[in-house]
């Protein structure tokens, strides 16, 4: 193999994680949630092909109809995590209890916060999906994580992280020292670092991300930033407008790119649709790492303490000029 070619367990094994205690717990989680995304990888892939689309006939905690996708990335991601030993519990969208771990198993220090599989219900029409995940370390006494171990502010969280199964599926973290994106090779089966030391340009692209069906319920605020994109009064901002529907997808090319993704609130729903825990807060944490900021229109993300394992938040994420700027037009409310 080139020596150029740098894999995620080589880029782990040179222990940029060792700022971190238990750095090798870490390192163990990480690879374990990678093997997990090639798993999913590979029948995401080939959805279309077996009995692996459409909704499953449940609904979950939000009263959404769930994919067989859904249950199947969660299935994988807390089996993967659970035999592992590194992990003491596992908050999952998909789940409405704090998940524990089977007795036979193992446990570690870290918890994880996951949506197994976010924006499935584009996956019918083949569009891009992902995996959310954050990582936090125990702080209870005991075996078992509790919901005292995650109902913590994000700036807590020891690494987070991204899948994003596009063109090409990405495997994309920070553990606080920056962000790291490895494209999987399938000619080798191995994620492949190609986007080393991540940095969202500045100012980046005039790029705008929300949907705008729903302006006629946004706050007075929201609907002037978002006339200012269109060009103002003045006609001065020259922006576009990318809305994909699947958030790891709009990230995504907000990170490379720079721009503003939001999921602003309503006023019959002021906290919006996206959830802090396991979208959020590891999306924000990324965000910031890679030099953007992340806010719910009023505060950075990062010191929100979370109520409830769903609870969701507005969200705004990206360049910091353009998130400073939703933050100045939503406090004229
Ligand atoms: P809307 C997908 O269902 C999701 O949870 C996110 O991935 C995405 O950003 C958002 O919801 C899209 O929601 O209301 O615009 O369809």
């Amino acid at each position: 193999m080139p020596e150029s070619i740098v894999t995620l367990e080589d880029f782990l094994a040179v222990g940029k994680q060792d700022h971190l205690k238990d750095a090798h717990e870490l390192t163990h989680v990480l690879i374990q949630l990678s093997l997990a995304a090639k798993v999913i990888s590979n029948s995401v892939r080939k959805a279309s092909l077996s009995d692996i689309l459409g909704a499953s006939g449940n609904t979950n905690v939000h009263g959404e109809q769930v994919q067989k996708l859904d249950e199947y990335a969660d299935t994988v991601i807390v089996e993967m995590l659970s035999k592992g030993g590194s992990v003491c519990g596992i908050a999952s969208e998909e789940s409405e209890e704090l998940i524990s771990i089977p007795k036979h198993y193992e446990t570690g220090p870290y918890v994880i916060c996951i949506d197994p599989l976010d924006g499935s219900s584009n996956i019918d029409v083949n569009i891009s999906v992902g995996t959310i995940f954050s990582i936090r370390k125990k702080r209870s006494e005991g075996r078992d994580a509790q919901l005292t171990d995650v109902l913590r502010p994000g700036a807590e969280q020891c690494a987070a992280g991204y899948v994003h199964y596009g063109p090409s599926t990405m495997f994309v973290f920070t553990s606080g020292s920056g962000v790291n994106g490895f494209t999987l090779d399938p000619s080798i089966d191995e994620f492949v670092l190609s986007h080393p030391d991540l940095k969202m340009p500045s100012p980046g692209t005039n790029v705008y991300s929300v949907n705008e069906a729903y302006m006629r319920k946004w706050t007075a605020g929201q609907q002037k930033l978002v006339h200012q994109f269109h060009g103002g009064q003045d006609g001065s901002d020259s922006f576009s407008s990318r809305y994909v529907g699947s958030m790891v997808a709009d990230f995504h090319r907000t990170i490379l790119r720079g721009g503003i993704f939001m999921y602003p609130g309503t006023r019959d729903n002021p906290k919006g649709k996206l959830r802090l825990l396991y979208e959020v807060a590891p999306l924000g944490f990324v965000c910031e790492q890679a030099g953007g900021l992340a806010s719910d229109g009023k505060q950075p993300v990062r010191n929100i303490h979370p109520e409830d394992l769903h609870q969701r938040i507005p969200v705004f994420l990206g360049s910091p000029h353009l998130i400073k700027l939703a933050e100045q037009y939503l406090a004229r409310n």
